[in-house]
This record gives C-alpha cells, sequence and structure tokens, in this order.
C-alpha cells in the first residue's frame, strides 16, 4: 500500500460554524473540499497520532464516501486505530458514546443535523474533542488556520472498506474497526432509565407511543431500544429507516416539520406519548396526546423528576441552559437548591460545566436536552427519561405538565424564525437594535417596562474564557424577555432567530394560545426592530 501526496489549494470559506463546517451538498462535492478539512483536522490534532479516532455520519447523501475518504487520510496521517460506525452510521449522541468508552482522542462526525440532505440539501463535518463534545472555539480557529494554510493533504491508496460487517481491517499501520454503535449506545441507556418498569408499561397494553425517526439516523437506535428491549408494539418507530435524502424531508423535529407524527398525536384517539429526532440523533421534540412539550419546559421537568430515574437518583448538581431558552429550569434549580447556569447557544459552551462536574441536566430551546452521561445533546436518552417519568408517576403527559406550571407557574415561550433573509439586511436589523440597547431600560410599552437590554456575553466560570455579542436581551421588568440573534448553522442567507418569552404564575392563565400569550412582545420587538421592512417579510418561516 502506498500514501500519496497531494497537492491542493486552501478554499477561503472553510471556517467552522456553531458545530463545524456546514455547507451545501455540492460546496462539499467540489474536488478536495472535504479532503482539505479532513487534512486540516488532523493535522491541528497532531495527538491523535497512535491514538483512537471515532467516525461516522447521519447517513445523508455523500456519507458513505465521506466516511471512506476519511478513513484513507486518517490513516495515512498515522492514526493508530479509527472505529467507524456499521454501515458508516453513527448518531452524534452515539458518536459522543463511543469517544468516551474507547478513550479516543476524538471524533469525525458527518452531519448537517436537522436540515435537509441530498444534492440539493446540506452536508456537513464536525470534530469532537476527547470529553466526546464538540471541539471548544480555540480547536476550531486551528482547525480553520490549517485549513487556510493547506498546501497538499495524504491519502492512503487503498481499496474502499466493506463498511456493513463488524470485522477489523488494516491500512498502513492502522488498525479500522466496523462497530456496533447501537448496542453501545443501548448498555449506556440501560445503566441510566428502568427498563423493567418502562417494559411493564408496554405491557400493559393501555400506553401506546409513536417514534418519529424522520428516516434519519435515530432509526436503528429507536427500533433496537423501544420495540426489541422494551417491548414496545411493532411499529411504534416510523420512519424508521435512514435515507439519504430523508426521504424528501426536512430531519427537524418539531411542529412544523414532524407533520406525519404530529397529525397522528392531535388526531382522534392518537397515541400517550409521541417523540421525533432529527437528523444526527441528538434533537428530540416531545408530545402527549393532543399535547406539545416545549423543550423549555421538558428541561424544567425532567429536572423536577429527576429523582425518580435511576440514573439521576443521587439528585443533580446543577443545571445548565442556554441564554435563549426560557427560565422554567431556573426555578426548579431554585426549588431544588442548585445552579443554574445561562451559556450561549451551542452545546459545546456545556463541556467544561459538565467536565467540572458543576452540571447534570443541560437543554436548549431548539429541541436539545442532555446530561453528564455524554457531552452532546440525546434525542432518544430525553425519550427514554420520559417514558420513565410516565412509567413512575403512571399520569398523562398533559396531566405532568399542568402539573408542573400549577407550582412553578408558566413560562408562554416561542421562536420565530426568518430563514433565508439577505445577510446585509439581517446584519443591518441587529445594528439597528444594537443602538437602542443603551437607551431601552426604564421604557414603557402598552404595560411593559423594560428593565435590561443589552447584547448577551458569557463568562465561563470554569477557564474564565469570555464570549460577546451572543444574541440580544430585552428584559421586562416581570422577567418576561424577547431575544434577538441571528443563527449560526444556516447554509444560505441568514436567520433572525427571535424569541418571546411570558412568564404566568397565575393558573388561571395558564390555558391562552401561545401565540396569544406573547402577542403584546411579539409586537414590541415589531416595534424595536423594525422586523416586516428590514427583513421584507410578513410573516416568520416557521414558529416553534
Ligand atoms: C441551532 C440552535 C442551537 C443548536 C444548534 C446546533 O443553532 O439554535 O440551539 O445548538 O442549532 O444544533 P443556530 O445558531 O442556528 O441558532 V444541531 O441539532 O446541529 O446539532
Ligand atoms: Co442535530
Amino acid at each position: 500500500m502506498t500514501i500519496r501526496t497531494v497537492p491542493t489549494t486552501p478554499y477561503t470559506d472553510q471556517k467552522p460554524g456553531t458545530s463545524g463546517l456546514r455547507k451545501k451538498t455540492r460546496v462539499f462535492a467540489q474536488p478536495n473540499y472535504l479532503e482539505n478539512f479532513v487534512q486540516a483536522i488532523l493535522s491541528a490534532q497532531p495527538e491523535l497520532r497512535d491514538e483512537t479516532l471515532v467516525v461516522g455520519g447521519d447517513g445523508r447523501y455523500l456519507n458513505r464516501a465521506a466516511v471512506q475518504t476519511i478513513v484513507k487520510i486518517a490513516s495515512a496521517n498515522s492514526v493508530g486505530r479509527i472505529l467507524v460506525g456499521r454501515g458508516g452510521i453513527l448518531s452524534t449522541p452515539a458518536a459522543s458514546a463511543l469517544i468516551r468508552k474507547f478513550k479516543a482522542r476524538g471524533g469525525i462526525v458527518l452531519s448537517a443535523s436537522h436540515n435537509p440532505g441530498g444534492p440539493e440539501g446540506d452536508f456537513g463535518i464536525k470534530f469532537n474533542t476527547a470529553n466526546g463534545g464538540p471541539a471548544a472555539e480555540s480547536v476550531t480557529d486551528a482547525i480553520y488556520r490549517k485549513a487556510m494554510e493547506i498546501s497538499s493533504y495524504v491519502i492512503a491508496d487503498a481499496p474502499d472498506l466493506d463498511l456493513d460487517n463488524i470485522g477489523t481491517t488494516t491500512v498502513e499501520n492502522t488498525r479500522i474497526e466496523i462497530v456496533d454503535s447501537v448496542e453501545n449506545y443501548a448498555t449506556l441507556m440501560q445503566h441510566l432509565f428502568d427498563f423493567d418498569r418502562i417494559r411493564m408499561m408496554f405491557h400493559s397494553g393501555s400506553f401506546r407511543m409513536r417514534f418519529d425517526a424522520m428516516h434519519a439516523v435515530t432509526g436503528p437506535y429507536a427500533r433496537e431500544i423501544l420495540e426489541r428491549q422494551l417491548d414496545a408494539s411493532l411499529g411504534t418507530v416510523i420512519n424508521g429507516v435512514p435515507l439519504e435524502d430523508f426521504g424528501g424531508g426536512h430531519p427537524d423535529p418539531n411542529l412544523a416539520y414532524a407533520k406525519e407524527l404530529v397529525d397522528e398525536m392531535f388526531g382522534a384517539n392518537g397515541p400517550d406519548f409521541g417523540a421525533a429526532s432529527d437528523g444526527d440523533g441528538d434533537r428530540n421534540m416531545i408530545l402527549g396526546k393532543r399535547f406539545f412539550v416545549t423543550p423549555s419546559d421538558s428541561l424544567a421537568i425532567l429536572a423536577a423528576n429527576a429523582h425518580l430515574v435511576p440514573g439521576y437518583r443521587q439528585g443533580l448538581k446543577g443545571i445548565a441552559r442556554s441564554m435563549p431558552t426560557s427560565a422554567a429550569a431556573d426555578r426548579v434549580a431554585d426549588a431544588l437548591g442548585i445552579e443554574c447556569y445561562e451559556t450561549p447557544t451551542g452545546w459545546k459552551y456545556f463541556g467544561n460545566l459538565l467536565d467540572a462536574n458543576k452540571v447534570t441536566l443541560c437543554g436548549e430551546e431548539s429541541f436539545g436536552t442532555g446530561s453528564d452521561h455524554l457531552r452532546e445533546k440525546d434525542g432518544l436518552w430525553a425519550v427514554l427519561f420520559w417514558l420513565n417519568i410516565l412509567a413512575t408517576r403512571k399520569q398523562s403527559v398533559e396531566t405532568i405538565v399542568r402539573e408542573h406550571w400549577r407550582r412553578y407557574g408558566r413560562n408562554y415561550y416561542s421562536r420565530h424564525d426568518y430563514e433565508e433573509v439577505d445577510a446585509e439586511r439581517a446584519n443591518g436589523l441587529i445594528e439597528h437594535v444594537r443602538s437602542q440597547l443603551a437607551s431601552l431600560p426604564g421604557k414603557h410599552f402598552s404595560n411593559r417596562t423594560v428593565a435590561t437590554a443589552d447584547d448577551f456575553s458569557y463568562t465561563d466560570p470554569v477557564d474564565q474564557s469570555i464570549t460577546s455579542r451572543q444574541g440580544i436581551r430585552i428584559i421586562f421588568a416581570d422577567g418576561s424577555r424577547i431575544v434577538m440573534r441571528l443563527s449560526g448553522t444556516g447554509t444560505s442567507g441568514a436567520t433572525l432567530r427571535l424569541y418571546f418569552e411570558n412568564y404566568e404564575p397565575d393558573p388561571a392563565r395558564h390555558d391562552l394560545d401561545t401565540q396569544v400569550a406573547l402577542a403584546d412582545l411579539i409586537s414590541i420587538a415589531e416595534h424595536i426592530a423594525e422586523i416586516r421592512v428590514r427583513t421584507d417579510r410578513n410573516e416568520p418561516t416557521v414558529i416553534t
């Protein structure tokens, strides 16, 4: 076998975004585009030499070919051992689990998460470090610098791997193992949750569940755990076969895109519990019969009920939520007498808090929840957590949520996304609001008064690093908020995200329609940010 050195030139757009490099598939299909970035990762991580690397992806178009390329480049760069998910498939949480279990020095995960796949869709690549989590900014910056100065990469001239059969081969001095990531992941879940109790609930025959894998990566994991190990009836998992184009869908588990599931849950005689996950399996949506649980509420409810779950019976060390996520979890943390940390958007900011044992549960409003069992958010984990709570409390999802609101109050919450807005106009809008920040406090809007207004800046409590300009917060006297920021994960134009939160302690007012409960905040945002004129849109693209 020989190693080839291939001359190449840098691409100027290879700056890693929120969770790695995420671009249109056709951008990735350009000659040497993927190769450059993979070589940049390996050059920036010399400690991978002779050590273990985990490789896999969410199964989208280009996944298999990209895995073959990565394995050959990693072999040529003297990586000691490569663990590849069977079929080239690894969900993001399963990759995190493998890195931790086998003490790998890193992992390369191929995914554009919830963005559509296929030749006209999106593709992505991200690097996770030895703790199993997304690389910190210092690492992604180093990768970017390598990508910008690259002049060649090395690749082993080896035949393609048989990705579909468990086994070990050797390329150059690298051992390559095709592994069953489903088994490893399922074992981890068995240690956290009361599988016997959940199985009994399914055996009772009076509990029905539907899980929509959206033709994305979670299908094989969900079928094994829910249908085989927990005896949920066959057919509980729908759209369970991963497809290269996710069946033409948008593998984003929310009320807009998981329509098949939502229709069934809100239809006549729907199941008792519904859930869905995204392209790479790290997000989750939780539904009851005719009932939607916001991700922010879900985090708070998991925290309030964690003592019912074996893996968390000893109690929680702390909770962390991203800044735009509602403060519902803060109230639970208060009641439990533990700290609640507020971080910038993106899972990487939870890594230090988890590694330092400061928090046990983490969550984001964008359908992401997770814990110290991994360093990524974990869709199926959240679903099993809910199942464990349902099997213990023997109440409906709606009853559990309503009781929670009665005790802690309700944080009405919604996010409005304006997608593919002209980037210059979107930046202009944010600048326009930034310029008003100093003058907003004390101002009255209908019956609300602005208490504080700022651009969120975060000082990491562990390493004291500062991350600034993470989103505009306009906070009112009663704690209600408007948050505005631009997405870091979009692949065309800019995506403007507006987040609205209205705290309502009075149980007599817990039955309002969410958009109605937030209506005055929505019009205040329009007044301050001139969204219609500045985006040239009459309404958001997606409301969740
Ligand atoms: C979005 C979400 C954020 C999430 C990120 C990655 O980022 O808002 O909460 O961490 O996607 O999720 P942004 O910058 O577009 O708002 V995923 O499922 O890629 O791993
Ligand atoms: Co995802």
